[in-house]
């Protein structure tokens, strides 16, 4: 791993200044004499460091107050399996929509979590069985919460949700899904508003949450890398949109960190971007759906973080950057994800940037989400909540409030719905999943005084 070592250059001088300047004031009874500026400063440029990442901040601190609230209803799971019917009803058969059937089986309650169980098998016709239930009651407006992990594998979806019923005398009746968490391993929080008129969704609204990404990361080597080859990779567990792809020529004069400027490479005096050179080639792993159009590769280094490459969704993700002569790289920096209504989406979960030399990959900078900085939903129960009013659709994580949705249809009880869904919509779906389980410790619902 090469790094830069951050210099005090200016602290040192700074610091000098000072001295001087106390000591002449000393000298001078109180005349505060500027010292001269030296004619000749050194020559070496002191530049900050330009190792980062940019954090993906929380939208807000505001936490939930359920001083206007008492519980109601609640399911610690405390009990025997065979009791789960009491409260709850499973699908017990095969589904249309995903690609797991949901069987009563893999509904288990166990030392007082219900696990919704993943297994490889096949069953009504599908390869996964996976497992959900829902309420007998139904409920209305309140405070709603759950303590989960979700399954530990790309592909499920780990959902804790409200659902109304079509009325089959009116077809046309707009009835409501509220997701309060559609979680994808490994920390993806996904909450919805949804009204559904039979048949099709209406509208929806959507906000996620991705707790310790960054959009943008940037690497800064002192000594410079010489290299005809530079590699990023990541494991990624969905495809992603890498926006702009800046690889910087050894440069005196340092390295911008402006990652979302279409005029950075003109930033700073003799920046020289090596990935929109004239004689570079680039390769990529894949396209989003096998199609090389829509978001091309050409799109990683064309100067605009408004157009990106979109990786395959299957399989490692990768890019090479390959140069005729061996170049000498200062700075690599990337932006990732895309941008919605101010919030990041999609950001990648890993990566790692090598450079061929002497013909072997040197490790030049990585990331792991889950190796580098714990953050595994399914490691660790989580709180997941929601405030419904008759005004007012409020989603929470861990008692503090992400996002609040106006509340314009939703005004009927809904049943409270536990499932675990397998398909690529989360993430890529391996063998990984067989095993893997959500699970819910308790849920709650409290009703407004
Ligand atoms: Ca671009
Ligand atoms: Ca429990």
């Amino acid at each position: 791993m090469i790094q830069m070592k951050k210099s005090n250059y200016f602290l040192v001088s700074y610091l000098f200044l000072l001295a001087v300047i106390s000591c002449s004031k000393e000298e001078s009874n109180n005349e505060i004499v500027i010292p001269e500026i030296p004619e000749d400063p050194p020559t070496a440029v002191d530049c900050p460091d330009t190792t980062f990442n940019f954090a993906i901040l929380p939208p807000s601190d505001e936490e939930i107050n359920l001083s206007n609230y008492s519980l109601a209803w609640e399911d610690d799971f405390d009990y025997p399996d065979s009791q789960l019917e009491e409260n709850w009803t499973s699908q017990n058969g095969p589904s249309g929509h995903i690609d797991c059937g949901r069987y009563r089986e893999n509904a288990k309650v166990v030392d007082g979590v219900l696990e919704l169980q993943g297994r490889k098998e096949n069953r009504g016709g599908q390869e996964w069985t996976c497992g959900n239930i829902w309420t007998k009651q139904k409920f209305g407006y309140g405070y709603y919460e759950a303590r989960y992990k979700y399954a530990g594998a790309t592909g499920t979806n780990n959902s804790f949700w409200l659902f109304g019923s079509p009325d089959p005398n009116d077809p046309n009746k707009i009835f409501c899904e509220l997701d309060i968490n559609e979680g994808w391993y490994p920390n993806r929080i996904n909450t919805n508003v949804r009204h559904h008129i039979k048949g099709k969704g209406s509208s929806s609204d959507t906000y996620r949450s991705e707790d310790g990404l960054s959009y943008a990361y940037g690497h800064t080597f002192e000594d410079g890398v010489k290299t005809n080859k530079i590699r990023f990779s990541s494991k990624n567990g969905f495809h992603f949109h890498v926006r702009e792809f800046r690889i910087y020529e050894q440069n005196e004069n340092c390295y911008p960190t402006d990652v979302l400027s279409n005029t950075i490479d003109n930033s700073i005096d003799g920046l020289n971007n090596l990935a929109r050179g004239s004689d570079v080639s680039i390769e990529v792993s894949g396209f989003l759906n096998d199609d090389a159009d829509r978001f091309p590769l050409t799109n990683l280094a064309d100067g605009t973080i408004n157009s990106s490459w979109v990786s395959q969704l299957n399989g490692e993700k990768w890019i090479e950057f390959t140069w005729p002569t061996e170049q000498e790289i200062g700075h690599i920096q990337f932006v990732n994800g895309w941008l919605n209504n101010g919030v990041w989406n999609q950001t990648i979960t890993d990566y790692k940037i090598e450079a061929l030399v002497n013909d072997e990959w040197v490790e030049l900078g990585s990331f792991d989400l889950v190796e580098d900085k714990g953050i595994d939903y399914s490691e660790n129960f989580h709180v997941y909540g929601m405030e419904w009013t008759e005004d007012e659709i409020k989603y929470y994580f861990n008692n503090k409030l992400l996002k609040t949705y106006k509340n314009t249809e939703c005004f009927e009880e809904l049943t409270i719905f536990l499932s675990l869904a397998i398909f690529d919509v989360a993430g890529e779906v391996t063998d990984a999943i067989d095993g893997t389980s959500m699970k819910i410790d308790w849920v709650r619902y409290y009703e407004p005084l």
